[in-house]
């Protein structure tokens, strides 16, 4: 027995051993590898748990860009990337990683989405339901660090978080070639994102339906004629353009039509101004301010949308028309001027023969936008020289008084208003700077050095907390706001939401608070419209006093604010006020043949004023259409409105700024 045991015995280690070491080798390998893969698996989840918080941190700075009230104005596209031709490297020094453009990561979720889908079908469905048309770029203003964050993401990140960061649609914008006149026309209706689900379709229908009472009664009952009379069903011819036929509701109503898509009268508006619209062989004395901000103003925003050169040539037409009212010693143009002699003058009511402030510095847009259109310099070269002399000129306590004598240069009567005779003087300081795509800081640093001043000595809060803005009249402050200048809380609104400077909270604050105040105007009267003008005492606040201040003629400042200000916060309560607005218009203003202003806003049944004023289809109507319709109709960062609601393109953002090749002024030119 034991030599068997003793033969088996060696051959028994050796297999025990050779086991034990099989069994430890592959532990060890097992150990190894189970290393090796906790660590790489922790590692990949450090790794996609820093890309997700980087991620989130992004998503999380997106969405608080895009929805900062600031940020309208500082929303790219996609199409602008970070700055090829700029040799200063050190914004992609800060952004590691491979980078891509928006529009590369665009086709890449869509290769995603064919790659992944049983059928090209299927992946085109999905794209269509996925895949927004533009990545939303935002920047934050003089921050091009934030550009690239925006534009471009980093290779480590998800698809799926793309998705996220993808989900809100910019409104479509574009870059601008140098001297690009030939792009086409802007669509009907303007752009508007689908699914955007900022539209209030029911309400925009609503407003549309208005616009075409009131076109249709025009076109009924007072074609090519000035403005209608719709009690009386005729034309109304005691309007600012008298009895000449200059059509001033089909121009000043046109581009509201052709944002609205009402394509069949549009085209009857557009026929008339080919076959009637003149300035020639007439003997008319136009105010330069009116003819400019309807006329010159309406055919340029005209010219924009559609790239058709006839509004081009009519708008340089009038323009000619106004030259010689700027033959003054100063080259501060007259109020009045003679179309057939040219020879210009002021009103006699205003302070010793004195040009107004509002009228001679609501020109500065119209005048360069037509340079540029036309490569001819001499319009802008005319609003320069106003401009300079304002620059130039001491300002009594830091302020613009409303009268300035054209021949010695001199203020006159110490008055000063955001309201009548002031209002869009300050309003295209500002606006002059957003045109010019930001560059022309003359007109920014005006606009901040009044608008400071204005704060400090003119806007005051109520008893009750309303925050107004008064006029100033020598020392004394007159407690009393103009309708006309509730345009005014979406002016403020706009100067913070473009710069973000020492001011801009403050004048959020006003401009929401004035905007407030206009809207508490309208709210107390019985009829749920405002009134010309209306007080702050002890006894009343926002409200009118004095018979003549009581009336309403279909003006449109404080809806102006309601759709500056919407836009700017999308705050449903201004889209409340404005459907208010539109009931009370309809109960009250309506008539079976057009629109009629009121005589007193405080009677319950109000009688009427039979005038269907042209601004009410340029407009009134107009900023509640947008005030209903979603951010890419006439988007803020690519149009600038003239005082007459006309939008005009920005500078730079904008591909309708068509702008010619500079040329020589024509030498006959005046
Ligand atoms: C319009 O013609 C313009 O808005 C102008 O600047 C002031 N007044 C009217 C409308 O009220």
């Amino acid at each position: 027995m034991c030599p068997k045991t003793s033969k088996t015995t060696p051959v028994l280690l050796i297999g025990v051993i050779g086991f034990v070491i099989v069994l430890v080798v592959i532990t060890g390998i097992t150990l190894i590898n189970n290393i090796n893969l906790s660590n790489i698996i922790r590692l990949n989840e450090k790794v996609a748990s820093d890309s997700v918080s980087a991620n989130d941190n992004q998503i999380k700075e997106l969405n608080f860009v895009n929805n900062h009230p600031r940020n309208i104005y500082v929303k790219l596209n996609s199409s602008i990337l970070p700055n090829e031709n700029d040799s200063d490297s050190d914004d992609d020094d800060d952004s590691p990683g491979e980078t891509r453009t928006a529009d590369q990561i665009h086709q890449e979720m869509i290769s995603v989405a064919h790659n992944d889908a049983a059928t090209d079908a299927d992946a085109d469905a999905y794209a269509d339901t996925h895949v927004p048309p533009k990545l939303s770029a935002v920047i934050w203003q003089n921050d091009r660090k934030s550009n690239v964050l925006a534009n471009t993401i980093t290779t480590t990140t998800t698809t799926e978080s793309m998705m996220v960061m993808m989900m809100k649609p910019t409104p479509p914008s574009h870059k601008v070639e140098k001297n690009d006149t030939n792009v086409g026309a802007l669509p009907f209706g303007g752009i508007t994102q689908p699914n955007s689900g900022l539209i209030d379709y029911e309400k925009r229908a609503h407003v549309v339906q208005m616009m075409q009472h009131a076109w249709h009664n025009y076109k009924l009952y007072a074609w090519g004629k000035n403005e209608l009379r719709p009690l009386s069903q005729r034309p109304h011819t005691g309007s600012i353009f008298g009895s000449y036929d200059l059509g001033a509701t089909i121009v000043d109503g046109l581009d509201t039509l052709y944002i609205m898509g009402l394509e069949q009268e549009y085209k009857e508006g557009r026929d008339w101004i080919e076959r009637k619209f003149s300035l020639d062989n007439i003997s008319a004395e136009l105010s330069v301010f009116e003819t400019n901000i309807r006329f010159v103003g309406g055919m340029l925003t005209l010219y924009a949308f559609t790239g058709d050169p006839l509004y081009k040539d009519k708008a340089q037409h009038v323009a000619d028309k106004l030259l010689p009212a700027f033959q003054s010693p100063t080259g501060i143009p007259y109020a009045l001027v003679n179309t057939r002699t040219g020879i210009a003058k002021n009103y006699g009511w205003a302070s010793g023969g004195s040009s107004i402030l509002s009228e001679f510095g609501t020109l500065h847009l119209e005048f360069s936008y037509l340079s540029d259109i036309t490569g001819n310099p001499l319009y802008r070269e005319r609003v320069q020289t106003i401009r300079q002399v304002l620059q130039e000129i001491e300002k009594p306590k830091g302020l613009y008084p409303n009268f300035l004598n054209p021949k010695t240069g001199k203020w006159g009567q110490l008055h000063m208003s955001l309201g009548a005779l002031g209002d869009s003087f300050y309003e295209y300081l500002l606006k002059a700077w957003l045109q010019s795509g930001q560059t022309d800081e003359e007109a920014r640093e005006m606009y901040d050095e009044a608008m400071t001043t204005i704060m400090d000595k003119m806007v005051r809060k109520s008893t009750n907390g309303l925050i107004y803005v008064s006029d100033l009249k020598f020392d004394r402050l007159e407690h009393k706001m103009d309708h006309l200048a509730c345009f005014s809380g979406g002016l403020f609104a706009l100067g913070a939401a473009t710069r973000q400077n020492e001011h801009a909270d403050k004048y959020m604050e006003v401009g929401k608070g004035i905007t407030n105040t206009c809207h508490e105007s309208y709210i107390r009267a019985p009829t749920k419209l405002g009134p010309e003008a209306f007080r702050f005492s002890d006894a009343a606040e926002a409200r009118a006093l004095r018979s003549q201040e009581k009336y309403y003629i279909l003006r449109p400042e404080t809806f102006e604010s309601y759709f500056v200000l919407w836009r700017l916060t999308h705050d449903q309560k201004y889209r409340d006020w404005g459907w208010e607005a539109v009931q009370a218009l309809e109960k009250h203003c309506r008539t079976a043949h057009g629109y009629c202003g009121l005589r007193n806003v405080y009677q319950a049944e109000p009688v009427k004023d039979d005038v269907q004023q042209s601004f009410f289809l340029a407009e009134t109507l107009k900023y509640l259409y947008l005030l209903f319709s979603d951010d890419s109709v006439l988007p803020l960062d690519e149009w600038v409105f003239n005082t007459e609601a006309h939008p005009l393109p920005i500078k730079g953002a904008n591909i309708y700024y068509r702008q010619a090749p500079a040329t020589q002024p024509a030498p006959n030119a005046s």
